[in-house]
């Protein structure tokens, strides 16, 4: 099969460990140093007996890193510089730019950065309806009606019209609000009104997310502001377009068109994989190409194809968020979060590893060089040297679906069954907590969640987010931080990564109450639900802020007023700095486990994780011990509970 011609498949290498590092002394050493996963501790163990360089691998050759860059005392804004801040009498940059400056401007351009990814991909999801709407893209259909309904309402759409009108319109009045003429963004507005309020009168609320993230941009320029904390209140400003916006459009707009999830059991870890069938992962963030991959997988002519060449069947699994979008809808298992990406191509059973955007490692294909692996990129903005790039539309998407799927199945005979590995025991899962299921569970509102936090029961409720990050032992601090807060009566609600750490760990099945304390263990017992929630990807965060808004409405108070934390323990990724300043940003305080580079200027850590408090009425912290984490979140749950006289 041959690669789409507006792009070369230039040969990459394998990129080997030195041999002489590897001894079986320090295999077993590095092994248990690295991750906590049982499934992964196998692969890993398996890529350096063979020599395959990991992250982990390029993680220690990093090491120590600049002490001005990781501080955020360096700047390559300009070309008079780079400058860094070596102290004495360097204390500015070239133009005058002090601590304070560098480090708020830097961390404004994270910011908006996060921003970018998380509303790019929504304004592509949007774009998919709106050609759904007008007949261009025959692949996709409306799935949700009752959501698009819901959506045009709150959008004054005439919910009256014929449904594929309706679509129209409401695509075309979300794509107006990301440069926006009009005030603010529609969705922010679902924020109790206190909250909103606060928002106001802070310059807090957002007009456009384009507005916010071009103004960002200007604003880290040379020469624009130089009163540092004016650049973390456009900050936030600009990440609240995100939550309440981009994001939440591309939880929205997925939902309607495939449909909100629904509660459902499924597998995780890397033994998922199946050695006896062809071997698909997904990887990514964007349901808009994986969902045909689904399709195409499915179809009977594919799967007698996959058994002409001697394979029992397809199996698709999912990485990273794209895996989340695929789990919470179609309970299709997930293989693994961040770090296990090189892993399951180096099991040596990956026919084909699909990618759209954000979170793949850019040497995914010099890993799938050390194996048969072959790594299809699809997207226009993340083509990747070395890998296929069939290039994916709302129009196109189906067809390209069934060529990958085609390629994976005349990859499966170059497959080395002697250099198969697949860990056996998948870990059982029970997800798809959208708003909408929480909801169903409960008999139909939130009151009953409400009212079992006011009686005590569930002291209150803590989301879990964010990533893994080779500076953190890959999801123990998910994972112990989960089971903390489960044990002190704290329902956990989580999305992305975090999420996929602690279903491997086994702490999203029923069961899993058995670690928790004795009002929370009653109340998901009754309900048959675990005590640790899968909420899904990385946009869905904006599930967390609905639900979060959605009971403080419920109890007739702000979303600050909440007994609520949040905690980005392993967190790497800009999209994370961004979900966590949006949870600040409406209110709900959150801990950090790895430190943002910003300890070059005090004033600015000051800022972040005290000052805040005046402004927004929540705050961060920085503690990368769970335990320490568990009990700074703990009190701040029983302190918001005393505020409330509860
Ligand atoms: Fe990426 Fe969403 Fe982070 Fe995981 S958690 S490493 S951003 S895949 Ni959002
Ligand atoms: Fe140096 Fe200022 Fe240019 Fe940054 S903006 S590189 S501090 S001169």
């Amino acid at each position: 099969m041959a690669n789409d011609d507006k792009m070369e498949i230039i040969a990459v290498e394998c990129i080997r460990r030195p041999p002489k590092e590897i001894t079986p002394e320090n295999v077993e050493k590095k092994v248990e140093e690295r991750t906590t996963d049982e499934s992964s501790k196998a692969v890993l163990r398996k890529t350096m007996l063979e020599g395959t360089e990991t992250v982990w691998d390029r993680f220690e050759k990093q090491q120590p890193p600049c002490k001005f860059c990781s501080t955020g005392v360096s700047c390559q804004r300009c070309s008079m510089g780079p400058c860094r801040l070596m102290g004495g009498d360097r204390t500015r940059g070239v133009c005058g730019a002090d601590a304070d400056l560098m480090v708020a401007r830097n961390l404004l351009e994270h910011l908006a950065t996060g921003a970018a990814a998380h509303s790019d991909h929504g304004r592509d999801v949007v774009e998919t309806l709106l050609k759904t709407a007008r007949g261009e893209a025959s692949n996709y259909s409306i799935t949700d009606k009752a959501k698009l309904m819901v959506l045009a309402k709150e959008y004054g759409i005439d919910t009256t019209l014929p449904e594929m009108k309706v679509a129209e319109k409401l695509s075309l009045a979300m794509l107006d609000e990301f440069g926006t003429l009009k005030g603010s963004l529609q969705m922010a507005k679902r924020a109790p009104k206190g909250t909103v309020d606060l928002w106001i009168e802070k310059g807090l609320l957002p007009r456009g997310i384009d507005r916010e993230i071009v103004e960002a941009m200007h604003r880290v320029h040379m020469g624009v502001g130089a009163y540092y904390p004016d650049f973390l209140t456009h900050g936030i400003r600009a990440s609240l377009g995100d939550g309440w916006g981009g994001s939440m459009m591309a939880t929205e707009i997925s939902d309607v068109l495939f449909g909100a999830p629904e509660i459902k059991t499924s597998k995780v870890n890397l033994g998922v994989l199946k050695a006896d069938q062809i071997n698909i992962s997904l990887h990514g963030h964007n349901p808009i190409l994986s969902e045909m991959v689904v399709k195409a997988a499915a179809l009977p002519d594919m799967l007698a194809k996959a058994k002409a060449v001697g394979a029992k069947g397809i199996n698709l699994v999912g990485l990273c968020c794209t895996g989340n979008e695929l789990l919470m809808r179609k309970g299709i298992p997930q293989a693994g979060n961040h770090l296990d990406q090189e892993l399951v191509i180096a099991t040596g059973a990956t026919e084909v590893m699909v990618v759209d955007y954000q979170c793949i490692f850019p040497s995914l294909t010099n890993t799938s060089a050390c194996y048969h692996t072959k790594v299809v990129t699809t997207s226009p903005k993340a083509r990747i040297q070395g890998g296929y790039y069939y290039e994916i539309t709302p129009e196109n998407s189906f067809e390209q679906a069934k060529r990958i799927v085609q390629l994976a199945i005349d990859n499966y005979p170059n497959r080395d069954q002697k250099r198969v590995f697949i860990p056996d025991q998948p870990v059982e899962a029970m997800v798809g907590f959208s708003v909408e299921a929480i909801k169903k569970a409960l008999g139909g509102s939130l009151k009953p969640l409400l009212d079992a936090i006011l009686a005590g029961k569930i002291r209150g409720c803590a989301g879990i987010v964010g990533c893994n990050n080779p500076k953190v032992k890959h999801d123990s601090a998910h994972v112990s931080l989960a089971k903390e807060l489960i044990k002190r009566d704290v329902l956990v609600v989580e999305t992305g990564c975090a999420s996929i750490a602690c279903a491997k760990a086994g702490l999203m099945q029923p069961k899993a109450i058995e670690g928790a304390g004795k009002g929370l263990r009653e109340v998901c017992g009754s309900l048959g639900i675990p005590p640790v929630l899968h909420m899904g990807s990385c946009v869905d965060n904006s599930r967390i802020l609905n639900l979060a808004a959605d009971l403080a409405k419920e109890a007739g108070v702000r979303m600050d007023q909440l007994p609520v934390a949040g905690a980005a323990p392993e967190w790497y990724s800009s999209k994370a700095e961004t979900i966590a300043t949006y949870l600040v940003g409406s209110g709900l305080s959150v801990v950090l486990g790895v430190m943002p580079r910003i300890e070059g200027s005090p004033n600015v850590v000051k800022l972040l994780t005290r000052d805040l408090e005046n402004v927004v009425n929540a705050r961060f912290w920085v503690e990368p011990d769970p335990r320490k984490a568990a009990a700074i979140m703990w009190d701040h749950i029983e302190s918001k509970r005393r505020d409330l006289n509860i």
